[in-house]
């Protein structure tokens, strides 16, 4: 039997996607949550000095989006071909576009130019994203890619709390219901339910 071991800060942000792919593969997993006083001790027996690290009998996996993409593959949610896997990763993109932009404001120490970004971001920047992002779930029945469950919308389900949270826009559920109910699609499946049922509670 496999043994798997998920290292993550105590947040869902990039991991959580990771963590909601191995509950539908029905894997169990050793759901390790760093904290911020023990991450310095960690970060040096990390690929890359960072997490998301998945680990399955001793071999790292890094990177939150090739560890999902992977895990969709293992768990046959990944696209029936090419030209779907590149739906795939082309929307998976678009929606980390989203999160960068975003980060670059969550993340910014100087409080005046924080205010500046994110007013210049929701003017010029976060309206077209999410515009597109909108017209793309509508039109893949609800999926972030290829008309079907894909390892894609555990990725939007994973960040979602975590892109609302940054972009300062607790109104996204009501603005764009399509958000909302893509992040339901996954957060109802029968073994995803379970994991999160009785998982930690975390704001994003
Ligand atoms: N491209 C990487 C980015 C990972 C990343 O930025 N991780 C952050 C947490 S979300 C981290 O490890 N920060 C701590 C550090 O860099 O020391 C991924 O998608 O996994």
């Amino acid at each position: 039997m496999s043994k798997v071991e998920f290292y993550y800060f105590p947040v869902k942000a990039l991991g959580e996607s990771v963590r909601l792919l191995l509950a539908y593969g029905g894997q169990e997993f050793e759901d390790n949550r760093i904290p911020a006083d023990k991450w310095p001790e960690f970060k040096p027996k990390t690929p890359f000095g960072q997490m998301p690290l998945l680990v399955i009998n001793g071999k790292q996996y890094a990177q939150s989006t090739a560890i999902s993409r992977y895990l969709g593959r293992k768990y046959g949610i990944a696209g029936a071909d090419v030209e779907e896997d590149f739906e795939i990763d082309q929307n998976v993109e678009l929606l980390h576009d989203l999160r960068a932009k975003a980060a670059q404001v969550q993340y910014e120490d100087d409080a005046a130019i924080k205010a500046k970004k994110h007013e210049k971001y929701t003017r010029e920047v976060y309206p077209n994203l999410l515009k597109k992002l909108d017209e793309i779930i509508r039109k893949n029945n609800g999926h972030l890619a290829a008309g079907k469950l894909t390892w894609a919308d555990f990725m939007f389900a994973g960040m979602y709390d975590y892109v609302k949270t940054m972009m300062q826009a607790p109104d996204l559920d009501e603005k764009f219901p399509s958000f909302k109910k893509l992040e339901q699609t996954v957060l109802n499946l029968p073994k995803v339910k379970e994991y999160v049922a009785k998982a930690p509670k975390c704001e994003f």
